[in-house]
């Protein structure tokens, strides 16, 4: 079935394959656009932490530590600086939130543990600024709108501090560095727990954030009364799927469908029985669609349908068997008045056959559609030779 977006399955493995389902196209695409917010913060944050090696290098500039920790911390801006070059020229692939956020997390792990190499043990497990910003990392997946990310973000941060952890308690015995306590505390295993779990809300409370930021988006390219996508959405689209279809040079079918006579049913059946047939109808016609075409709600009775990779023959094959399934509906009408059958007509048009842009695809689908109505309505008109159409009936 053809994807509208709708999460539908609520049981537990629905809830399990809606958290690792991929973004659609437009979330990713505004994930790898917020990369260079990421990117600019990325810098600042490593340019303050870079203040506290500084200081140490002008205060203690003969300190083997201090000059180990200033030079694992210049490194790090460096790679940061590398990053925002990177994504400000505008290379952003599909892999770059999933680097980008393992980057994240390995930079501030990699800070906490400097100390420990250092001979800090206890700065690494109880620091107050460099931990906080494991925060700012797992929040900023959020800007990604990928789920997947979050979690991952949550779990190589645990992964990471625990290893920190075990490393600074296995080389060091922290209870012996009296020097270090007054600053920075003692060690406990109570409070390494707590950071730990902290780490984890922290990365469940961005999967939400995403989840609901998806259900939004979900909601805002959606048609209310037919479930499909609306016509906002269907813009986005099709200049994403013409864009692919140049790439990739490959056909893309744009079809135009109009229930017939819609006005005139409406009239004599009610509103609320041209609503439940304009319902049924767009069920129907995703029900027979792929899960790649996009189908949606153009206007009033128009819908449009999106065939990527479809050529003009198999697009009007297509449309005539939605057309014969349309036309043996039975249509229930409200309060038990009984059933009612409804056609449709359709244009269609072809990239690249018919038009390269899609103000030029849609004003042929829409000049097809017209040339279908002239011809007595039922019936769909493409660029291939069109099929006379078996029967002609009027709604009604
Ligand atoms: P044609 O065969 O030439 O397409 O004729 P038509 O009557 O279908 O076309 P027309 O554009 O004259 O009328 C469209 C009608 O669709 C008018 C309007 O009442 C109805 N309509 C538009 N949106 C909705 C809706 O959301 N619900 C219902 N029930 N009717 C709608
Ligand atoms: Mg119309
Ligand atoms: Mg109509």
């Amino acid at each position: 079935m053809h994807d509208t977006g709708t999460s539908g399955d609520d049981s537990v493995t629905g809830f399990w394959r809606r958290l690792w389902r991929r973004p659609d196209s437009v979330l990713a695409d505004a994930g790898r656009q917020s990369e260079l917010v990421v990117a600019r913060v990325r810098v600042a944050v490593t340019l303050l932490l870079l203040l506290v090696p500084l200081a140490n290098l002008v205060v203690q500039p003969a300190f083997f530590e201090t000059r180990i920790s200033f030079g694992v911390t210049v490194a790090a801006l460096l790679s940061t600086l590398a990053v925002w070059v990177a994504v400000r020229r505008d290379r952003r692939p599909h892999w770059l939130g999933l680097a980008s956020t393992g980057f994240d997390i390995s930079l501030v792990s990699l800070a906490l543990f400097t100390y420990t190499l250092t001979g800090q043990p206890l700065v690494s497990v109880n620091s107050r600024v460099a931990f906080e910003v494991y925060f700012l990392a797992i929040a900023a997946t959020c800007l990604r709108y990928d789920v997947r990310l979050c979690i991952l973000a949550g779990v190589l941060s645990v992964a990471q501090y625990l290893a920190i952890v075990l490393i600074a308690t296995t080389a060091y015995d922290l209870s012996a560095l009296p020097e270090q306590i007054r600053a920075y505390g003692h060690f406990d295993w109570g409070s390494q727990v707590s950071r730990v779990f902290l780490l984890i809300i922290a990365s469940a409370l961005s999967s939400v954030i995403v989840l609901r930021a998806r259900d939004l988006r979900r909601l805002s390219a959606i048609d209310r009364l037919t479930g499909v996508f609306n016509r906002g959405h269907l813009d986005e689209r099709i200049l994403g799927e013409l864009g692919r279809a140049q790439r990739m040079q490959r056909p893309l079918s744009i079809a135009m469908l109009d229930v017939d006579h819609f006005k005139e049913f409406n009239d004599r059946y009610g509103h609320a029985a041209g609503d439940a047939g304009l319902r049924a109808i767009a069920d129907r016609v995703r029900l027979m669609t792929r899960r790649s075409d996009v189908l949606a709600r153009y206007g009033g009775e128009e819908f449009v349908l999106l065939l990527p990779d479809t050529g003009p023959d198999i697009a009007l094959e297509k449309l005539e068997e939605i057309r014969v399934e349309v036309e043996s509906m039975l249509i229930e009408l409200p309060r038990g008045q009984g059933t009612v059958a409804l056609t449709l007509s359709a244009g269609i048009a072809t990239y690249p056959d018919d038009g390269t842009n899609a103000d030029e695809l849609v004003d042929e689908a829409d000049a097809r559609l017209f040339r279908a109505k002239g011809l007595g309505r039922n019936r769909v008109v493409g660029g291939a030779p069109t099929m006379p159409p078996a029967t002609l009936h009027r709604a009604g």
